[in-house]
């Protein structure tokens, strides 16, 4: 009997540094074949405009199955668990609730605020010499007064959530959905201001980055910032 060899028909569009590790890891977890394409960012740290003939966003992950063109990573991780997930990935009827709530709050809430810090970080730097100065004290102020007290709000919770002794965040003895939202965005926190996150929060974290299928993953896309556990 001959072996088929079928071509798989799901495709992720992966960019450098970017959220579509987080569906390299659910892709190695669950065991899917997969094609990868590669993009990398420029200088600027922009997606290059090949990203935007696939999806007018622009932006990673995508993924394209057969007809289907998808964006948005929390889209994309519940549209891999419903069609190839197999029973994998699946919260016990005790934390289908915070699977619910975890899967949409990485990007509904908390991404916005830490990109929001990103901006107000770098942005002085972006600008003319001259007036560097005087944006350092706004955006300054702009994240000592909006942004830092809410952060610091939000890992409190997350923090509590994660100190009642469960592995992940909807309690149950794999990652589910909430964990491969909540993953990228607690990398990035990790690495960028770890000062204020908790104990629990940060071996999260090296939980994650311990998995085999996270490393192949890793293997998989190159070079990723924000797998370094040196926090
Ligand atoms: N909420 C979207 C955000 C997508 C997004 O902003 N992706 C970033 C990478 S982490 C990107 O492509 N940035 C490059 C660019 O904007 O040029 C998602 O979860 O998919």
């Amino acid at each position: 009997m001959t072996e088929s060899h079928t071509e798989p028909t799901l495709t992720l569009h992966h960019l450098n540094d970017s959220r579509s590790q987080r569906i390299l890891w659910l892709l190695e977890e669950l065991g899917i074949p997969y094609n990868i394409k590669s993009y990398q960012r420029g200088p600027d740290g922009i997606a290059p405009q090949e990203l935007a003939q696939i999806h007018p966003f622009g932006t990673a992950p995508i993924i394209t199955d057969g007809e289907i063109t998808l964006a948005e990573s929390g889209a994309i991780v519940e549209y891999i668990i419903d069609k190839y997930g197999a029973g994998k990935a699946q919260p016990p009827e005790s934390g289908k609730l915070d699977n619910l709530f975890y899967t949409h709050y990485s990007e509904g809430t908390l991404m916005p605020l830490l990109v929001n810090k990103l901006i107000f970080s770098i942005a002085p730097s972006k600008a003319p010499f001259f007036i560097r100065p005087l944006l350092r004290v706004v955006f300054g102020a702009l994240q000592t007064k909006l942004i830092d007290p809410r952060l610091a709000i939000h890992s409190k919770y997350i923090e509590t959530h994660l100190s009642k002794g469960q592995e992940w965040f909807a309690g149950g003895s794999e990652p589910t959905s909430a964990d491969y939202m909540m993953s990228f965005a607690l990398e990035a926190w990790a690495n960028g201001y770890p000062a204020v996150l908790g104990g629990k929060t940060k071996e999260y974290v090296k939980r994650v980055h311990a998995r085999p299928a996270y490393k192949r993953a890793l293997e998989k896309g190159g070079e990723y910032s924000y797998a370094k556990d040196n926090f």
